[in-house]
């Protein structure tokens, strides 16, 4: 009697997980066919990763900013791009605001008639100050690649002393402008240690290269996983709360990211999620209450940042809508379409708009609104979000565990057959 009762609860199992399967596999190939056929797109298929940008000011942009004609297809499950292509000049823009150590009131800076070396050299002096000393080659047994960002590639590693198993990202130093990302990641992952942040272990110089260190976070992008799945409200309710908790806590601490989108949240096979990429990031201070650079990735911007209006830290709740909308409908607003399209759209448009809004709770609806208000005052904080019913009632971050298994399940199942 108890087997023939065993039997039948196994049977029901199985038969309902193969459904589940099935669904989420449908649901990705939907998304590939989706993504590979876009509709009412009028610049080609952008690839579903956007580079950042960092510009100058404003004013700058229209003269620097070259429109991104129609781009290639972003195969499915393709490496995601990043990067480096819109950075000109960005070291210019982020040094006044970048989240290292402000310069001493009074201290001597670079003038434009500084000798270029001389500007390299200081600037070489900053990041080995910061850096460890030592030949990180022989602390860590280098892995297979995880992917490139736009400063470089990310590698799996062994610490060869502890066996642990780190990600190191490798940032070439060919412009000015990495070795203030550089620098900036290091110092913010370094010095702003929390549970939803991703953790820094170490940094070295090597040759013309930053070698960073950190926690290994087996379960990728969140871009990752929704390219493979797509999410339950309670789920995402739960992705925001770690989100909202990890910008909490850089917000108090007046730091801003300025490119928080899914390719910058990194999942944990514990179902932990964590903010990263930190290189973007702007350190407010007494002084300086406010940023204006345009820095970010276009559809994630928030308009006050598209105007080149001075801005704070509610720019990254208006992103983290963004990606809340990514979550809810596969991809965000306007990624299909040119960069400048992006920003007239942004600015001409107001709130982007769920495309079926009914299909959809009225509290994840209200969380959007509160995220996405064009009005940066009425705009929620991160302090206040995480008091709103949506994300009260996410699931708990570690029922997201198994979202994760089903998500790496779907990739290696794309890397075979089913998406050749
Ligand atoms: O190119 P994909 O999206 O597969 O998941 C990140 C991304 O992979 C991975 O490096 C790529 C470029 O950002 N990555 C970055 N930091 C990581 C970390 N700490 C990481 N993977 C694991 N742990």
């Amino acid at each position: 009697m108890i087997g023939r009762v065993c039997a039948a609860v196994c049977t029901a199992f199985s038969v309902a997980y193969s459904a589940y399967y099935v669904i989420q596999l449908t649901r990705h190939l939907t998304r590939g066919w989706r993504q590979a056929c876009p509709w009412g797109s009028t610049a080609g298929s952008a690839p579903r990763l956007a580079p950042s940008l960092v510009e100058e000011e404003a004013e700058e942009v229209q003269n620097t900013i070259k429109p991104a004609a129609a781009v290639p297809p972003r195969p499915e499950c393709a490496e995601p791009l990043d990067t480096p292509s819109a950075i000109q000049g960005a070291a210019s823009a982020a040094r006044p605001e970048a989240a290292g150590t402000p310069p001493a009131a009074g201290a001597p800076s670079s003038s434009p008639a500084q000798q270029p070396e001389r500007r390299e050299e200081q600037r070489l002096t900053r990041l080995r100050s910061i850096v460890s000393v030592g030949e990180p080659r022989s602390k860590y047994t280098l892995l297979e690649e995880l992917g490139r960002g736009g400063f470089g590639a990310v590698y799996k590693a062994l610490d060869a002393s502890t066996g642990q198993q780190v990600a190191i990202k490798k940032m070439t130093l060919r412009e000015e402008m990495s070795e203030e990302v550089a620098v900036n990641e290091i110092q913010v992952m370094r010095d702003n240690r929390n549970a939803n942040i991703v953790t820094y272990l170490d940094s070295y110089l090597v040759d013309a290269e930053v070698w960073l260190a950190m926690e290994f976070m087996e379960g990728g992008t969140l871009f990752d996983v929704l390219t493979a799945l797509y999410l339950e409200e309670g789920q995402i309710g739960a992705v925001c709360r770690e989100c909202l908790q990890g910008l909490h806590f850089l917000h108090s601490r007046q730091v801003i990211h300025r490119d928080v989108k899914s390719g910058n949240v990194l999942m944990g096979m514990d179902g932990s999620v964590k903010l990263a990429d930190f290189g973007l990031c702007a350190q407010l201070t007494p002084e300086r209450r406010k940023c204006s650079s345009r820095v970010g990735t276009p559809s994630w911007m928030a308009p006050e940042v598209v105007r080149g209006e001075a801005y704070g830290p509610k720019v990254d709740i208006w992103s983290l809508g963004i990606t809340g909308l990514e979550m809810v409908e596969g991809e965000a607003p306007y990624q299909r379409e040119a960069r400048l399209r992006v920003f007239d759209l942004i600015e001409s448009n107001g709130p982007p708009k769920l495309q079926n809004p009914r299909h959809h709770s009225a509290l994840v609806r209200d969380f959007l609104r509160c995220c996405l208000q064009a009005d940066e005052d009425r705009r929620w904080s991160a302090q206040e979000l995480l008091q709103h019913p949506f994300v009260t009632s996410g699931e708990p971050a570690s029922s997201l565990a198994a979202l994760i298994v089903s998500a790496k399940q779907v990739q290696e199942d794309c890397r075979g057959d089913a998406c050749a």
